[in-house]
């Protein structure tokens, strides 16, 4: 009896504990609603967190304050504020929280995404930089990017003009165009549904690390992974880890044997971990690779689904982005990347697809790493950050008809995603920015200028009825995928094989 009286008293007064301490922190955190106890303002930000935020944010401002479990967060909505955050305060903005479902190996110590930007930090991202920075190096590997291109062509021709998956071939030809860049080969196929596993590997990972988990709001439930989530993704890193392990062995003896080397993302990465032995090893390499795999493919692939989706709907758009990419076609038929990269109207296209559609549209979250001020509110150490990108990027006070898919307001205009424009941010700003990229921008706008320019395409319904709404994960999924028929426009013998084609 007496043991209960203890237990309770201790439980009542620890909650009275807490309670002081949140009294005294809200006083010096920006404002925000009062949650309930215990869970926070769990019902206030829902299921569509991008969207309950940029609602709770009209009431209490640019920065603000939501407590989820025990994750206090400060959420930016507006230029000014993520310029404070992102720009004035970086330094001590940029550590991270790790999701649980991240851990299931060892490698999130050691993964660019999740550590703190310390040493190491600089290290990997130097490394990778040292590839994805210097021009003739990716340029190096289009070849092998067209080649992937054109498989999709190709596939695409013999559909037979029945309704394809749009974003599901998108996500094996980013896929493709990731592994030929990495390490110069593909990974998968179009035709099958998943000959080798990396896709589902890929997708089990991205999914669950986008799914809302308790464990993370509530850390003492984390042995017991309440959702299954940790579980589910670590049968995907398993064997991500598995091939990525597998890739690096090959090469490695590869390289022993002195044979033509391949030139490419794997190579760069080894010849820094061999010039910077002590503090960039093969455990370094491998995990990057399998980041990059992850951070590269459904990012971009989401973002051509979205592109041709707004396209499909905007038939003027669609006709005028094919009489630019036609003026650069090869005679052969072939659209050559280095030409691609200098169509303005094609990049308007698909800077306006990335405002509208934000594949990470609350960034991934940012940690303080020591206590900052933020305008006038002190923000203690360990505090989550977030930038609402997607409000900022829809806001009608920086955007004209924000709703309105229009790539013309691109045109002509400085305004980049360079993390120099704060209102305009899909790949965030700072420290953390996305080191992809120039890689995003040449995987996107390959595959968009293809499919625009090879394949007239039929939808299977009035575009009025197409459905338009999102569901909430990492990056953000059309709610129901993109089908549409491609007739080949410009390719005179292409196969009507008239099966129904799985991809
Ligand atoms: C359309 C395609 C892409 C979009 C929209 C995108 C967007 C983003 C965003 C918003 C972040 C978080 C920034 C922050 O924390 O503030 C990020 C981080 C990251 N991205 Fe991308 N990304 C794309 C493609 C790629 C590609 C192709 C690669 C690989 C080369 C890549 C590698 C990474 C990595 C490694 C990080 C973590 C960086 C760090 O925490 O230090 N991304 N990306
Ligand atoms: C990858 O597949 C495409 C066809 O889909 C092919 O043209 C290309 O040669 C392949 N690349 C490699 C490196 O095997
Ligand atoms: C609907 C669509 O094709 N978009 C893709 C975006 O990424 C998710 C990841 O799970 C895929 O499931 C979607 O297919």
């Amino acid at each position: 009896m007496e043991l209960v009286y203890l237990v309770l008293s201790s439980i009542i007064f620890f909650l009275f504990f807490i309670r002081i301490l949140d009294l005294y922190r809200k006083r010096r955190m920006p404002p925000g609603p009062t949650g309930l106890p215990i869970i926070g303002n769990l019902l206030d930000v829902g299921p569509k967190p991008h969207e309950s935020l940029a609602k709770l944010a009209e009431k209490y401002g640019p920065l603000m304050t939501i407590r989820l479990g025990s994750v206090t967060s400060v959420i930016a909505s507006t230029p000014d504020a993520a310029r404070e955050i992102l720009q004035r305060n970086d330094e001590f903005c940029s550590g991270r929280n790790i999701p649980d479902a991240v851990t299931v190996l060892e490698t999130h110590k050691v993964a660019m995404a999740w550590i703190s930007p310390n040493e190491e930090w600089r290290t990997i991202r130097k490394a990778l930089n040292i590839f994805l920075t210097h021009q003739h190096k990716l340029d190096t590997l289009r070849d092998l990017r067209q080649n992937v291109v054109s498989g999709m062509v190709d596939f695409l021709c013999n559909s037979g003009k029945t309704n394809v998956d749009i974003g599901k071939l998108a996500f094996a030809v980013a896929l493709n165009m990731m592994s030929n860049t990495i390490l110069s080969q593909n990974v998968t196929t179009y035709e099958s549904e998943d000959i080798g596993g990396f896709k589902t590997a890929v997708k089990t990972i991205m999914l669950t690390n986008g799914k809302f988990n308790i464990a993370d709001i509530f850390p003492i439930l984390k042995p017991l992974d309440p959702q299954n989530i940790r579980g589910q993704s670590k049968t995907g890193y398993d064997w991500l880890h598995k091939m990525t392990r597998g890739f690096i062995d090959d090469r490695l003896k590869h390289r022993e044997s002195k044979l033509s080397r391949f030139g490419d993302m794997l190579d760069s990465l080894l010849d820094y971990a061999e010039d910077h032995e002590s503090d960039f090893k093969l455990l370094h390499v491998q995990t990057l690779l399998m980041e990059l795999f992850l951070a590269g493919t459904e990012t971009s692939s989401n973002t051509t689904e979205w592109a041709m989706t707004e396209l499909l709907l905007n038939p003027d758009i669609f006709s005028k982005l094919r009489d630019e990419v036609t003026t650069i076609v090869d005679k052969d038929g072939i659209i050559q990347e280095a030409k691609i990269l200098e169509l303005p109207y094609l990049h308007a296209v698909i800077k306006e697809t990335m405002r509208l559609h934000l594949s990470v549209p609350l960034l991934i979250p940012h940690k303080t790493d020591a206590q900052v001020k933020l305008n006038n509110y002190i923000v203690p150490k360990d505090t989550q950050i977030m930038i609402n990108a997607w409000a900022i990027a829809r806001d009608p006070k920086y955007w004209d008809n924000p709703l309105m898919f229009n790539p013309e307001r691109f045109m002509g205009s400085e305004l980049d995603y360079k993390g120099q424009n704060f209102e305009f941010l899909p790949f965030g700003s700072g420290r953390r920015m996305c080191p992809g990229i120039p890689l995003a921008y040449r995987v996107v706008s390959l595959m968009v200028a293809s499919l625009v320019y090879h394949f007239d395409w039929k939808l299977p319904y009035p575009k009025e009825e197409m459905d338009m709404s999102d569901i909430f994960g990492l990056t953000l999924l059309r709610a129901t995928p993109l089908l549409a028929a491609p007739i080949p426009t410009h390719i005179a013998e292409w196969v009507d094989s008239g099966e129904k084609r799985n991809i």
